[in-house]
């Protein structure tokens, strides 16, 4: 039985980007349940999916999992050749810490600039929390491409490449919990080192990436008071 992924709508929910974004490149079959996040009924019908009343949640038969972080770990245990946490016990170690930071953190960066593909791309002066939170991301992801973006040791990703332009060289759990980081940098124009942007530029030339971003551009749900300039420039 395929797998089912209920998600929010494209263009706000970064939870839902996560696990998603997993599944498409590791190449695992699912169907996706989109609803639409803020509307009249919202809650009721997330609340069908999960007692918790978040997306995402993902579906495997008698299984629920909710959680975006608890999803990509179920993922990895149930898909493990798609390697979607590295190979070397300490990379991976490391993968899991950075992933949970994610998951828990950075609250000031995620309330001042919320993820938002339809968002006419331009600068949003930081707040010192915010900005904190940028150079904190910034480091991290320029010790996993130093340390074990390169290859050798870690033997991360889905397809057992060694290195590659992702944090431990293939696209992995890792990467999945920061892309919708990578799209609050691009979104909010926001400035980060040569290493964070390269890291940036190939997580944003992913395939995945532009498939998820095409459907939030189509997606009829547009808060009123969203900072869009119109007509919407694609972006590419
Ligand atoms: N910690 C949760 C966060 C999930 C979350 O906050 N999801 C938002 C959408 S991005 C949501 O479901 N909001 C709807 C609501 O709270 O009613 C996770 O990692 O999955």
């Amino acid at each position: 039985m395929a797998l089912t992924l209920v998600i929010g709508n494209k263009n706000y929910s970064s939870w839902s980007f996560r696990p998603w974004i997993a599944l498409r490149v590791a190449g695992i079959p699912f169907e996706e349940v989109v609803i639409p996040l803020y509307e009249p009924g919202s809650k009721e019908q997330i609340l069908k999916y999960s007692p918790a009343g978040k997306v995402p949640v993902l579906i495997d038969g008698d299984v629920r999992v909710w959680e975006s972080l608890a999803i990509v770990d179920y993922l990895a245990e149930r898909f493990p050749q798609a390697r979607l946490w590295p190979g070397d016990a300490a990379a991976r170690a490391h993968a899991r810490a950075i992933a949970a930071e994610m998951h828990a953190g950075f609250a000031p960066l995620r309330r001042h600039c919320p993820m938002n593909m339809w968002r006419t791309v331009k600068a949003r002066e930081l707040t010192p929390e915010v900005a904190a939170d940028v150079r904190r991301i910034e480091a991290i992801v320029t010790e996993c491409r130093e340390r074990f973006g390169q290859g050798g040791v870690q033997g991360g990703g889905q397809d057992g490449v060694q290195g590659g332009p992702f944090l431990f060289g293939a696209f992995g759990a890792a990467d999945a919990m920061y892309a919708p980081v990578v799209a609050r940098l691009s979104t909010y124009a926001i400035a980060v080192g040569a290493v964070a942007e390269a890291y940036k530029q190939a997580v944003m030339a992913l395939p995945a990436w532009a498939e998820w971003r095409a459907a939030a551009l189509k997606e009829p749900w547009i808060m009123a008071n969203d900072e869009v300039d119109w007509p919407v420039v694609l972006r590419e």
